[in-house]
């Protein structure tokens, strides 16, 4: 008879605290790229799953890595770094290892795009999307069968006409492969010799920006400039004049992919969050909108043809051979912010 008693009282109470919301609501927060994930994707999640979204961006690596530093890896439940970035929240302690087995949707990425440098046995990324910068110009205003190299932002016809992406190691990625050397570099005579080409290329810089890359080149506020492949394909389908290259140097590429800082406080739902995100045509949604590489070959089965033939997502091989991976590189860092500082205070 008692046991009675007590089962019906805890049953009041459980349900007198969902009544009045003390039972936990199933939350997971999401620090990621601005524009990068579709709004419709978010709410596709929350319907299927009860799951709310607390949805947060940011514009920069550098950014999301401060803000990082500053909580201790507590507050978001899943992160995007790219590439280079990974080591560096790992060499801080900031980010926790990710069980594979536990996403069942991991199957779906293609093997070139896992095991890579940064994180060599994806005990911390599942890749979520993949690209470069590419050389985006209006043929309106520019000779574009002239233009192969990245030195050829040096034209002086440019002047003033330029779009320079404000990514600290994108466009010193650019800089040291448009003079022969590697985009991660240690060497501090390197690294020099690259600020001396951007601080030649400066005059020419019209619009130094990371945010409204596509904008300006839509409404043709620049005549040439860096872009990253996924706001060039967007551009050139708003504004057909314009025309994207891979440069004969090679271009830097990047892989951004999902990490779940050391401190999350819902991982059961950064998991499903993550291998929600992983699905094909999940994934396929994410490029119709957003145009990057994806890494999920499942999804290629869900993507229109245009997507699929379109080289700006889907490389050919001998581009991709030309491509390199912006790495970690390590302490030099703070020669490239110097010398990045220093640009920016001159210009
Ligand atoms: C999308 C951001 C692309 C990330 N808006 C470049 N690493």
């Amino acid at each position: 008879m008692r046991h009675i008693y007590i089962i019906l009282y805890l049953f009041l109470m459980i349900s007198s605290l969902s009544t009045y919301g003390f039972t936990k609501e199933r939350t997971v927060i999401v620090y990621n790229w601005s524009e990068y994930i579709p709004a419709q994707v978010l709410r596709q999640f929350q319907k299927e799953t009860g799951i709310r979204v607390i949805y947060s961006t940011y514009e920069s690596n550098e950014a999301m890595f401060a803000k990082l530093k500053i909580v201790k890896g507590v507050g978001y439940d899943v992160i995007v770094p790219s590439t280079y970035f990974v080591a560096l929240l790992r060499e801080n302690n900031l980010l926790q290892k990710i069980d594979t087995t536990k996403l069942s949707n991991f199957k779906n990425l293609n093997p070139a795009l896992l095991n890579l440098p940064f994180d060599p046995n994806n005990e911390y990324t599942i890749p979520y999307m993949w690209g470069s910068d590419v050389l985006l110009m209006n043929s309106k205003l520019v000779d574009t069968k002239k233009i192969t190299s990245w030195n050829d932002l040096l034209l002086p016809e440019f002047k003033r006409h330029i779009f320079l992406s404000d990514d600290l190691r994108d466009t010193f990625g650019i800089a040291l492969m448009a003079s022969g050397l590697s985009p991660n570099t240690r060497n501090l005579q390197e690294i020099e010799k690259a600020g001396t080409w951007l601080q030649q290329l400066m005059p020419s810089v019209y619009i130094f920006d990371i945010t409204a890359q596509k904008q300006v080149f839509i409404t043709e506020e620049v005549r040439i400039g860096t872009a990253w492949n996924g706001d060039a394909f967007i551009a050139i389908q708003e504004n057909p004049n314009l025309v994207a290259i891979y440069p004969q140097e090679g271009v830097p590429m990047w892989v951004d992919s999902f990490a779940i800082p050391i401190g999350a406080q819902n991982t059961d739902e950064a998991y499903e969050f993550i291998n929600f995100m992983l699905r094909p045509e999940i994934a396929a949604q994410c490029v119709q909108e957003y145009s990057y590489s994806t890494p999920n070959q499942k999804a290629l089965e869900y993507l229109p043809q245009e997507f699929v033939e379109s080289p700006l997502i889907n490389p050919p091989l001998d581009v991709i051979k030309k491509m390199k991976t912006l790495d970690s590189v390590g302490s030099a860092i703070r020669e490239y912010e110097r010398i990045w500082e220093r640009l920016k205070v001159e210009r």
